[in-house]
């Protein structure tokens, strides 16, 4: 009988004998320096309405043939025809309507990833929109929420895929008083992707060696994107101070995010601004987490420096693929070659994150992440596996297992990280995504304030997602 190992290493040998060249490393992108960013923001939706304090806007899900690839065109999925779809900007207390039409020949959903609202409008695999179908979503931002957040897919056994073919978007809620500065602001919305050598988007055929692999690891791609782009420009002029958004849109990926010679300032998270700036010379971003980071322009005029992933192993040794080792360039950082300019007076602090009392906390919860499973059981959609009180406050225990990371995802509720092995988490903030590393424990306190009904967790390796990683939280 052939072992499962010796598929895997076989395949792992032919995937590396038959791997598409990555353009993300490939090219010479120091050559000719750039007059203006090559990185392009997403469209921002239109508003439809005049309404004060309305959004309105209309969304729709279709097939589109798409060089998603430099040089290739490719069969894709499209939020409003692109990649990634637009932005959804808002403001705190903004009413938000999004006209939905699914025009896919396949049913899907859209999840407001790490929105505070309620239960049928979280796009969560109890509403789905069939082919051809309507779905309004209707919801108000609370005030307080403002950060960045995204849109993707949530249909049952299917995210992944409809990510891998294009659906996702990322989300920007401001708040009423900002507490930086005015600064360029920049989004960066990451992803990987893996394709065939005719441009179309690689996805393992199911039961073959390469499936298996994608559902132990999470399908990594070899093609690295920033909005949709490979390997672009952002310009930045000695001195300045720019403010940027950063999503991993990725199905897998653990972004350590650095730009060698400099730091950075860490100002915020998934849902929004810390209490303090923190200075960092990397990011561990899990996919699905989000970061506000101040980049700020110490280098010489001229300079040129990238933005990587620097390697981060998060598997199983036995999947581990043959390059997680090395880095990967993301984005060039240019300096133009203006003289310095002074950089601008940054806050010291940005708001209060106020402490969840944990002596409020009436419930403590384990939830136990093992591969593919979640307190021993797979996704059951008739299953409720949580059950909890409107009103309360719990404290939930998210231990890991087993030998490879686990990016924890709670729908509908930001979150207060207590600790990690233990070890008191020392900056306070609001999280919906939680990264929990291989044989690690993360307790966070959670307050279920608002919004009953039907809730998802679930591991975000969109892999493990699909194939049963995920439990049901029901409030009444
Ligand atoms: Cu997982």
């Amino acid at each position: 009988m052939i072992s499962w190992l010796t598929l895997l290493f076989s395949f792992a040998w032919m995937t590396s004998v038959g791997a598409v060249p990555s353009p993300g490393n490939a090219g010479n992108h120091r050559a000719a320096p750039a007059t203006e960013d090559t990185l392009k923001n997403p469209p921002v939706f239109v508003n439809q309405s005049s309404a004060p304090r309305t959004i309105e806007v209309s969304l729709s899900a279709a097939p589109a043939r798409l060089a998603l690839m430099p040089g290739k065109v490719t069969d894709a999925y499209a939020y409003n025809g692109t990649v990634p779809g637009p932005t959804l900007e808002a403001r705190e207390g903004d009413r938000v309507i999004i006209h939905f039409k699914n025009n896919l020949p396949e049913t899907t959903t859209i999840h407001w990833h790490g929105l505070h609202i309620p239960a049928d409008m979280d796009g969560s695999p109890f509403y789905p929109v069939p082919p051809g179908g309507k779905k309004d979503y209707i919801f108000t931002i609370d005030s307080g929420t403002a950060g960045t957040f995204w849109y993707h897919p949530h249909p049952d056994v299917r995210t992944g895929y409809q990510i891998e073919k294009g659906l996702y978007g990322a989300i920007i809620v401001r708040p009423a008083h900002d507490p930086l500065p005015a600064l360029p602001e920049k989004l960066l919305i990451l992803s990987d992707n893996r394709f065939h050598r005719d441009g179309s988007i690689d996805i393992a055929i199911p039961h073959t060696p390469a499936a298996i692999v994608d559902e132990e690891n999470g399908r990594d791609g070899n093609v690295m994107f920033v909005n949709g782009q490979v390997m672009p420009t952002i310009r930045i002029r000695s001195g300045e101070v720019q403010r940027w958004r950063v999503l991993n849109a990725g199905a897998a990926r653990v972004y350590r995010l650095a730009i060698p010679g400099q730091t950075f300032l860490q100002v915020g998270s998934d849902g929004g601004l810390f209490e303090h700036p923190i200075e960092v010379k990397e990011i561990l971003l899990a996919n699905s987490e989000r970061v506000e980071l101040l980049v700020r322009g110490t280098g010489a005029p001229g300079r040129v420096t990238v933005l990587q992933a620097l390697p981060y192993d998060r598997y199983m040794p036995q999947t581990r693929p043959d390059d997680w080792n090395h880095p990967r360039d993301l984005l060039a950082l240019q300096y133009t070659d203006q003289t310095p300019t002074t950089p601008v007076a940054l806050p010291r602090t940005l708001r209060k994150v106020p402490a969840l009392d944990t002596s409020k906390a009436t419930v403590r919860r384990v939830l136990v992440l093992s591969q593919g499973m979640i307190n021993q059981r797979t996704m059951d959609m008739n299953r409720v596996d949580v059950s909890a009180r409107l009103g309360a406050t719990e404290i939930w225990s998210i231990e890991n297992v087993v030998g490879m990371d686990h990016p924890f995802h709670l729908h509908g509720f930001q979150f207060q990280l207590l600790d990690r092995n233990g070890v008191p988490e020392r900056d306070r903030c609001w999280k919906d995504t939680v990264n929990v590393p291989k044989h690690e424990t993360v307790r966070f306190i959670v307050r279920f304030d608002a919004h009953p009904g039907k809730w998802m967790f679930h591991c975000h390796i969109l892999d493990h997602e699909d194939h049963g990683m995920m439990g049901i939280l029901e409030i009444k």
